[in-house]
């Protein structure tokens, strides 16, 4: 079944979403501003957007300004119950293969639970066909090129899945910016595509973002000091303003936000007795180049990903970070440069 919601109710929660954010995007989309049009003359501030034919005017201004765009029913129904089926399959560890080379992650307050109860997350799944099918899906790419301009990587993939919390609050993400993970740059040549396999809200733990944070610098992240215990690679950022003006981003199943990787965002808990899953994946330009982040806000991180690609390899394995980034990283359009 391709998705339920045609383009007038797409219209119609894309204006929800502006009215909500006004004045951040003070003006309203209309029917006309939905159709591909070529749009010029932005202040000459950082470009975050590359110019072609998808993005409206309004669309532009307000990544620009904000760090985010909600495209809503983007990516039909009948994929997402695709995604969802393989992902319960690897829960139920039907097929070993279809695991291969992944993280399959445990909330650390679930771990004594199994399957779809306790798994909060599948990392690196470029070599799994159904699930990196959304990284290559077309109604994806048209957005993304717009952001990373023809030549693009999918370098980080995930499906997270929050299960019910368990009253730890663990299932909780703090507030982050995804830059910390990547020892790969420029930033404005990154773009996260995440995907709501179904109804996310307040209650089930949707996203929290801080319009604007995109035009900050990467800050410092560590584990927070949360008395249920922090999920691993979890990090937050250390000297959080609680105070900042937050938006929590409802969306239906299918709903898509592309954010910039410097954004501040993260993740309330799920307080429902259902799951509530979302699809992702980092995307970067593969003109991009690699960072040596020894020294840096992020080596702390490094360390972590290097101590744990050594325990599956072994512990004689010579391992660079930007090794394990060049072999993860799948050309997703155009040709493969530096990356
Ligand atoms: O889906 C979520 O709850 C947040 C995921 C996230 O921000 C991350 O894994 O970096």
């Amino acid at each position: 079944m391709e998705s339920d919601t045609g383009p007038s109710e797409a219209l119609r929660r894309l204006n929800v979403f502006n009215r909500h954010f006004a004045p951040l995007i003070q003006q309203q989309v209309s029917s006309d501003s939905l159709s591909p049009s070529l749009q010029a003359g932005l202040s000459n501030e950082i470009q975050y957007v590359v110019k072609n034919s998808i993005l409206t005017a309004e669309q532009e201004r307000s990544y620009q300004e904000n760090g985010f765009l909600v495209i809503p029913n983007l990516v039909p129904h009948h994929k997402i119950d695709a995604y969802r089926e393989e992902f319960e399959l690897i829960c139920e560890g039907k097929n070993r293969q279809r695991s291969a080379g992944m993280t399959i992650m445990k909330d650390v307050a679930l771990k004594t639970l199994s399957g779809e109860r306790a798994i909060n997350k599948l990392q690196d799944f470029q070599d799994n066909e159904v699930l990196f099918s959304y990284c290559s899906s077309p109604e994806l790419l048209q957005y993304v090129e717009c952001f990373t301009g023809p030549d693009a990587m999918a370098m980080h993939t995930m499906l997270i899945n929050k299960p019910p919390d368990p009253g730890s609050k663990t299932s909780r993400h703090p507030m982050h910016q995804d830059l910390h993970y990547f020892p790969f740059r420029p930033a404005k040549s990154i773009v996260c595509s995440w995907t709501a396999m179904e109804k996310v809200h307040r209650q089930n733990g949707c996203l929290v973002v801080i319009p604007g944070s995109h035009k900050g610098q990467l800050m410092r992240h560590d584990y927070p000091k949360w008395e249920g215990g922090v999920n691993k690679m979890y990090h937050g950022i250390m000297d959080f303003d609680a105070s900042a003006p937050r938006v929590h981003l409802e969306m239906e199943k299918g709903d898509t936000v592309f954010f910039h990787p410097l954004l501040l965002h993260g993740s309330g808990t799920n307080k429902t007795s259902g799951f509530r899953k979302a699809i992702s994946c980092h995307y970067a330009s593969s003109n991009c180049h690699y960072i040596d982040v020894a020294g840096t806000t992020q080596a702390n991180m490094a360390n972590e990903i290097t101590d744990v690609a050594k325990r599956k390899l072994g512990e004689d394995v010579e391992v660079n970070i930007k090794d394990i980034w060049y072999m993860k990283g799948r050309l997703v359009k155009g040709e493969r440069i530096t990356l």
